[in-house]
């Protein structure tokens, strides 16, 4: 009887996990967006003010739960030498935000390389990939069509996976919503989470 109880309670209660990248280059914003993430999902969050977060030296690691879904995000630092360290998370997640300063071109065409580089890991095969065109409350951003041209030089490299470009402000929490439920829905549904399924 305790066991056939603790199994309807397990499954009841039980949590799909999925681990999610939270990728880009320095200063794009990736911390900022986790913390906005943490206080529209997480209930009662206290966490810091926005404006005073400072750039992400190792990983920040949050969870979120969205009914029988929890999702754990790692933000890893995007300077360059840190970028090295990237490649060690692809196999265990089951999808990718990719954040960009929209208000930076000068670095635009650097961000979208790199972004190619990430998506050409075979151990990213089949991962839900979100691109968040950020700060779009800046006066001085691109408009989205800008950074989406120029992260389609890399189209052919993203292949049959599902990805969004969607334009937000991490800041002010504009866009943050849309986008969590749309990766979350993609991973739900993506080959590469029936397989981490599969092989437990
Ligand atoms: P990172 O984790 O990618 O390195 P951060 O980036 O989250 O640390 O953000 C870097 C800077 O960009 C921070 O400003 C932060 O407030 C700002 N920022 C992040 N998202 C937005 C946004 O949507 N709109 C605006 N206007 N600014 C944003 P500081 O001044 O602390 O460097």
């Amino acid at each position: 009887m305790f066991t056939l109880l603790r199994g309807l309670w397990k499954y009841f209660f039980r949590k799909d996990e999925y681990y999610v990248l939270i990728l880009g280059l320095d200063n794009a914003g990736k911390t900022t967006f986790l913390e906005q993430t943490k206080s529209l999902f997480i209930n009662n969050y206290d966490g810091m003010p926005l404006n005073k977060i400072t750039s992400t030296v190792g990983l920040n690691v949050a969870r979120i739960e969205q009914g029988s879904t929890r999702l754990i995000f790692w933000d890893l630092g995007g300077q360059e030498d840190l970028q090295s360290l990237w490649d060690k998370y692809y196999a265990e997640c089951q999808g990718v935000i990719y954040v960009v300063d929209s208000s930076d071109p000068e670095n635009l065409a650097m961000s979208s390389q790199t972004f190619r580089k990430v998506i050409l890991h075979p151990d990213l095969e089949g991962a839900p990939l979100l691109i968040l065109a950020n700060k779009q409350d800046r006066q001085d951003a691109l408009p989205l069509t800008e950074v989406e041209s120029a992260f389609n030089t890399g189209v052919e490299s993203i292949g049959d996976r599902d990805c969004k470009i969607q334009r937000v402000s991490a800041l002010k929490g504009e866009g943050v919503t849309e986008g969590i439920e749309w990766l979350t829905q993609r991973v739900q549904q993506s080959r590469r989470a029936q397989m981490k399924s599969n092989s437990q």
